[in-house]
């Protein structure tokens, strides 16, 4: 059990493990009260340790019942966190018996009980929960395993890798012997003990090896599995065709829980997930579900090489594996996308990422849990599975792919997987396995500087200014880049920022141009910025241009481009790329939206205006980027660029904003709804969920005029779409447009699907996100029979939607929103200090709020810091943003 004065972990004080445990043997006799572990480990030093080193086991929340070292009875020292052996001989072979209680485990971490069935969570210290261990990454075993269950109740018992036999026994029990060939990190260890269904696909890899995929989930869910398989099929296509890294399993089984802290974990061979990752019909999915369903298939698949076989030396690398891997989810989802949608289907995918990264890693980044990539200590490493360490993680690994190109990076995998296969490892590593694999490219050139995105906090901010000659026909653009101090990190230095870029004349036109001595001219060119200021002067430039700067977003700066009104809108009508267009409108927005929350007097003019129609009439254009061109810069996103935030006031012009586009643009929401009428059946697909998007956007702006035809019309669609994201989306434009119909959509939708878990959670979620949402009608929600404390998913879909994504109805002058969180806040701690922990993060910004805001949070905070019986995890959050 942590403690208050849980110590600070520090990456610098890394010293190599002294043991190792080459083979280990876990039998595990399953109860729910009390599960008994047998563990016998084959334990051998370190070449280069002391012999007089001890062996450090961790232990937590575990009851030891004998320990034997080579068969007899062993004495140990308590330590703070376990157990520690001293004066040990070379080799020898431990046996460790131990008890815990799955049904007592309310942190699911470890072994604990979803409903009637058992299921574990390791990563990143939940294996200590099971037994004692070096429960650290740099310590890898090759693992046998022996489930025992009572057969009646657990048909169905799994764990990683091979199965090796299963027989009853006499006493009604089943048993079970799995083996994972592969040395892994105890964080990968996975065993399932349920009553379950599974889909099967046999498939047959490009290398001519047979494969066994199997989808497990709950009787009756069996019709849901469908896309999760088609996902996991394409994901084991993908990573051979894209990086020649073939499945090394003969089995590889995903296994749905309802019950869980995350999205889902890749244990070797047995991959286990959060039911809303997995479960997908059209009758009770969105097609932003399937979205997130292929792409977290994609992403726990894609880590059997990228985490597992290469895995972390020290959690202060988890970037090194989740930042590859979300790169890796992220390319995958592109390339599927543009198979069917082409290559703006693969723009779209972009904005959506670099939209994803602004809403939640930009904030982090500018506030008190700012962290490097690779962060250099923590008190509980859980509070770092961060959207700095996942999503800016994967944007370090796509500017490396930007500074070599694609083969370039292929190139440098490969070097990586030869160098490193089998082993634990740093984000240096792989540094310099791309930089080695690519000579002379920049990222050698800069290697050392380029390191500054794992080691320095905070976002860099960019200022671009230019200067045209017309008699040399040069441009010069001048780059500045600064970048704000972040806890515990005073002075940034210049850091290697890839500008893709390109000029786009006065009348729309690509202008070409020659970036350097040695390249030719063209229509773009990659700038590499290493100093605080540069200067580059681009050739044969024949007219006055217009920047398009950072397209596709290069790098994960934000940037002043000095550009006004005119320019932008030059851009957003003609910039030939995708991500530039569609930022251009963005900032557009802004520009509208900003004076008018700082001054009350909101302008939509109509330049902006017919700006945007002529997007949405473009045919040229896809629907599901019209879309992302028609929807505004989130809340947040506005208050982060803003010195004071009043989330009241911002939610207030954001709405009156969309009314007014609403009601300018009326004529086209009513064509769209009418030319965008759905083809026959249902498909989650690039196109037919574009096509979707757009018109339910339609649809949403309709409801808002408040016409009770547009609202009839969607109430209808309540009742009778036939699939989930019409349906929903219909909702949601009735619940957020306040209609009066509102009401009895929301009861015909729970009364149909009352018997859908992942579909309820929607149903709280959007009464908790409702703009105008009071507290009691919150508290109500969390009367209903069907909500629940005890699972993450509706303890989310009500707490955190409300506290974290309904700024406007969170946020009260008179403090009640904060004194509710509070509450919630150590509810949750004394049930799941990690989901507790991610909670108590709505207040991160606080500091920032506007009066009364800051000052009715600040007494309320400092007296949940100080309530003695907190978690380490919700400590370490408070006391950061305290601080
Ligand atoms: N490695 C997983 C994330 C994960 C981390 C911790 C968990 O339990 C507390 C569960 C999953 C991933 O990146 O998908
Ligand atoms: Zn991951």
């Amino acid at each position: 059990m942590r403690t208050d004065q849980a110590p600070v972990i520090s990456r610098l004080q890394y010293e190599a493990p002294a043991y190792a445990i080459d083979q280990v043997t876990l039998e595990f006799d399953l109860d729910p009260e009390r599960t008994r572990v047998k563990s016998r480990m084959q334990v051998r030093r370190m070449p280069g340790a002391a012999p007089t080193a001890p062996l450090l086991l961790d232990g937590e929340d575990i009851t030891l019942q004998s320990l034997l070292l080579d068969g007899k009875p062993y004495v140990y020292a308590q330590t703070d966190g376990g157990i520690r052996l001293d004066k040990l001989p070379e080799t020898f072979a431990l046996e460790i018996v131990t008890a815990c209680s799955p049904r007592g485990n309310t942190r699911l971490s470890g072994l604990y009980m979803s409903g009637d069935a058992f299921f574990t969570q390791c990563e990143a210290e939940g294996f200590r929960r099971i037994t004692y261990w070096p429960d650290r990454p740099d310590v890898m075993s090759r693992f046998t395993v022996v489930l025992r269950a009572d057969k009646s109740i657990y048909p169905v018992l799994l764990s990683n890798g091979n199965l090796r036999s299963q027989r009853p026994l006499d006493d009604g029990r089943l048993e079970a012997v799995w083996e994972d060939p592969f040395p892994k990190p105890s964080y990968l260890f996975a065993l399932v003990a349920a009553r379950l269904v599974c889909r099967e696909q046999r498939i047959r890899s490009r290398a001519g090896r047979e494969h066994l995929l199997q989808v497990y989930v709950r009787e009756g869910d069996l019709d849901k599995t469908d896309h999760a398989m088609q996902s996991l099929m394409a994901s084991v296509a993908w990573d051979e065709q894209r990086f020649g890294l073939s499945l090394d399993l003969d089995r590889f089984m995903i296994v749905a829980v309802s019950d869980f802290n995350m999205g889902a974990m890749e244990n070797k061979g047995l991959n286990i997930f959060n039911t809303k990752y997995v479960l997908a019909n059209p009758a009770t999915a969105t097609d932003a579900d399937y979205q997130h369903i292929e792409s977290v298939v994609g992403h726990e698949y894609f880590h059997n090489w990228t985490g597992n076989r290469i895995t972390c030396r020290d959690w202060f690398q988890l970037s090194l594996k989740e930042g590859l891997t979300v790169f890796r989810d992220q390319e995958f989802s592109q390339d599927l996308a543009a198979q069917s949608g082409g290559e703006s289907a693969r723009a779209v995918k972009r904005i959506e990422d670099v939209r994803t990264l602004r809403a939640v890693q930009f904030p982090e980044d500018a506030g008190p849990m700012a962290h490097p990539v690779r962060p250099d200590s923590y008190v509980a490493i859980d509070n770092f599975y961060t959207p700095t360490v996942y999503e800016k993680g994967a944007e370090v690994v796509r500017m490396m792919q930007t500074l070599v190109g694609r083969a370039g990076f292929a190139k440098g995998m490969q070097l990586y997987f030869s160098r490193h296969d089998g082993q634990a490892v740093t984000c240096d590593d792989f540094l310099a396995a791309m930089a080695d694999a690519n000579p002379g490219s920049a990222l050698d050139t800069h290697r050392q500087q380029f390191g500054l995105w794992y080691a320095q906090a905070g976002t860099p901010r960019l200022r671009a200014q230019g200067r045209f000659d017309a008699a040399s026909r040069t441009y010069t653009l001048t780059l500045t880049q600064a970048c704000q101090p972040t806890p515990g990190q005073g002075e940034k230095q210049a850091q290697v920022v890839p500008v893709r870029m390109g000029l786009v004349g006065r009348d729309g036109a690509a202008l070409a141009f020659r970036a350097g001595d040695r390249t030719g001219r063209g229509p773009e060119a990659l700038l590499v910025l290493t100093q605080p200021e540069q200067s580059f002067v681009l050739h044969e430039v024949d007219a006055d241009p217009i920047p398009s700067l950072l397209r596709g977003f290069s790098a994960p700066v934000i940037l002043d481009d000095g550009l006004g009104d005119a320019d932008r809108l030059i851009l957003l009508a003609h910039d030939t790329d995708p991500f530039n267009r569609w930022e251009a409108a963005q900032r557009l927005a802004l520009s509208r939206l900003l004076p008018a929350v700082c001054e009350g007097d909101l302008k939509v003019d109509a330049a902006y205006l017919d700006a945007l129609r002529a997007v949405l009439r473009d045919p040229a254009l896809d629907p599901a980027f019209k879309e992302l061109v028609l929807t505004l810069p989130s809340e947040g996103y506005i208050a982060e660029q803003l010195g004071e935030i009043d989330p009241p006031r911002i939610h207030q012009t954001h709405q009156a904003m969309r009314l007014a586009l609403a009601q300018q643009l009326q004529a086209d929401w009513e064509q769209l709804w009418h030319t965008l009428a759905p083809n026959r059946g249902y498909s989650p697909d690039f196109a037919d969920a574009g096509r979707r998007g757009l018109r339910n956007l339609a649809l949403t702006h309709l409801c808002l005029l408040g016409d009770a035809q547009w609202q009839g019309r969607a109430y209808q669609r309540v009742k009778d779409a036939d699939n989930m994201t019409d349906r929903f989306d219909a909702l949601a434009a009735l619940v957020g447009s306040r209609a009066q119909l509102a009401e009895a959509a929301l009861q015909r939708f729970a009364a149909q699907f009352a018997h859908e878990p992942l579909v309820m959670d929607k149903w709280f979620a959007l009464q908790a996100g409702a703009p105008g949402a009071e507290i009691e009608a919150i508290r109500a929600l969390m009367r209903h029979a069907d909500f629940s404390l005890r699972n993450p998913n509706r303890a989310r879909s009500v707490i955190s939607t409300f506290c974290q994504g309904n700024p406007g109805a969170f946020h009260r002058a008179d403090g009640a929103g904060y004194a509710f969180w509070a509450e919630q806040v150590r509810a949750l701690d004394a049930i799941n200090p990690q989901v507790a922990a991610r909670l108590a993060r709505a207040m991160d910004r606080w500091r920032k709020l506007a009066p009364p805001y800051a000052q009715s949070a600040e007494p309320v905070m400092r007296e949940l810091a100080a309530h003695p019986g907190l978690s380490a995890d919700t400590r370490e959050i408070l006391g950061k943003a305290l601080a």
